[in-house]
């Protein structure tokens, strides 16, 4: 953990450093995933059967080892205890209404020219979700992807998961039941990326690929941008705490904690104007961390990524969230407003001291697929329209023709491109 105050006189020094803390992993993985989507392109299934043999001991043979059905979904959901049942819902519900809230309008109407003119909004047609096994494997984040996609209207969705020898993990099961997905592919890894956009035999490919994944994972997605659509390379998570003197430690040390836990490559930034405080804080998260299931990572990601800033006032962490541009911030602050109002780039803010993140991560609404690694400088969090594109119409008379042809002509000449400039001439004739 670094502890800094901004009197500090190599204050700038350092926390620039924080800022080009690359926490990503290298060019290494790059390689390797680049001839893994060339082997998938050629040579499809056999491919994905041989590196799921490899990488998670699993046999792809049978109709049943291939894929997960709708009935084993249901089996999953309807074995969960009722509280959890409930709990998943409820975030699904609101998930739901949060995004039917972003369906973009179109666009039609006539100009003074008498040129209709718009825009049309349509679902993809078919989208990939990829969601991890192991650690990762969130039945949060399997609603926060599949959702916006339902909601958007897509017609098909397709996930891929890994199933390391063979098992299958009941929760994300279930959270696909509530999602109405109906296709699950036991395939992951960088392979499964690239099913989804080349297409193999069994598996028919997607436009759009969202959903968390390991480096190879976001390597593959980049490295397949433009073939198909992809949401976002996603870095390991953030929390950038801005508090005042006046919170109870306990509780800004578990938010902190509670992005450490992620990932030890995770990073969480309490800045506040109250040294003490910031000590007692310090404390705390040593108490609590030792406590944790997850210590190993959280305390890994503390030792190497954790920072403290102090500020003389709060009003100057304005310009450092701002360079930071985290994926989360939280306002933990008598009168938050200010501070809400300079916040010019983060993914999701929290405002007040009773908004933790954990809430948005599960059952707040807005989705938690935010943009990492300064990203949200000029990226936003997952939404529907990750999943539909806009078509522009155009429709003349030939009075509207008439009345901005000509010009068209003009500037078609002027490129030397005369096949443009006569097919609006001979129309006006
Ligand atoms: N905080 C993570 C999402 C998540 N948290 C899933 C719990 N489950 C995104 O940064
Ligand atoms: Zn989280």
């Amino acid at each position: 953990m670094r502890s800094l105050s901004i009197n500090d006189a190599d204050f700038a020094q350092k926390f620039r450093r924080i800022v080009e803390d690359r926490r990503e992993s290298g060019s290494d993985v790059a390689g390797q995933v680049a001839s893994i989507l060339r082997d998938v392109r050629s040579r499809g299934d056999d491919v994905l059967v041989e590196l799921t043999q490899r990488f998670d001991q699993h046999t792809l043979s049978s109709d049943s080892d291939w894929s997960i059905t709708p009935g084993e979904c249901k089996a999953a959901f309807d074995g969960l205890d009722t509280g959890l049942r409930d709990a998943l819902q409820l975030a699904a519900d609101r998930i739901r209404t949060y995004h039917e809230a972003q369906l973009p309008e179109d666009r039609d109407y006539t100009d003074d020219a008498g040129v209709r003119l718009g825009a049309r909004w349509q679902a993809v047609d078919a989208a990939g979700l990829y969601v991890p096994g192991g650690r990762a494997a969130y039945p949060s984040s399997l609603l926060m992807n599949a959702i916006p996609a339902k909601v958007a209207g897509v017609k098909r969705l397709a996930v891929v998961t890994p199933t390391p020898k063979g098992a299958v993990n009941p929760l994300v099961l279930a959270a696909a039941h509530i999602a109405g997905i109906d296709e699950i592919w036991r395939v992951g890894g960088a392979h499964a990326v690239g099913a989804l956009a080349y297409g193999t035999g069994r598996i028919k490919r997607v436009d759009v690929i969202t959903g968390p994944g390991n480096a190879f994972v976001a390597e593959a997605k980049r490295q397949l941008f433009g073939v198909v659509g992809i949401d976002m390379v996603a870095g390991p998570s953030e929390i950038l705490v801005i508090a005042d003197g006046n919170n109870d430690p306990d509780w800004i040390a578990a938010d902190l904690l509670s992005q450490a836990e992620h990932d030890p490559s995770a990073q969480s930034i309490l800045i506040t104007d109250d040294e003490a405080f910031s000590r007692q804080v310090e404390d705390r998260i040593d108490v609590q961390s030792s406590m944790l299931a997850t210590k190993s990572v959280a305390q890994k990601s503390w030792q190497d990524h954790g920072v403290i800033i102090v500020v003389d006032e709060l009003a100057q962490s304005i310009a450092l969230a701002n360079e930071l541009a985290a994926e989360h911030v939280e306002l933990a602050v008598e009168d938050p407003s200010p501070l809400f109002d300079g916040i010019r780039h983060a993914g999701s803010i929290f405002i007040g001291r009773h908004a933790p993140e954990a809430v948005g991560d599960y059952v707040a609404g807005p989705n938690h697929v935010l943009p990492t690694g300064r990203r949200a400088r000029f990226s936003s969090g997952l939404s529907v329209l990750d999943f539909m594109k806009r078509s522009s119409f155009i429709e003349l008379d030939e009075a509207a023709l008439r009345a901005i042809g000509p010009a068209a002509i003009s500037l078609a000449e002027a490129e030397g491109l005369p096949a443009h400039a006569k097919s609006i001439e001979s129309r006006l004739k």
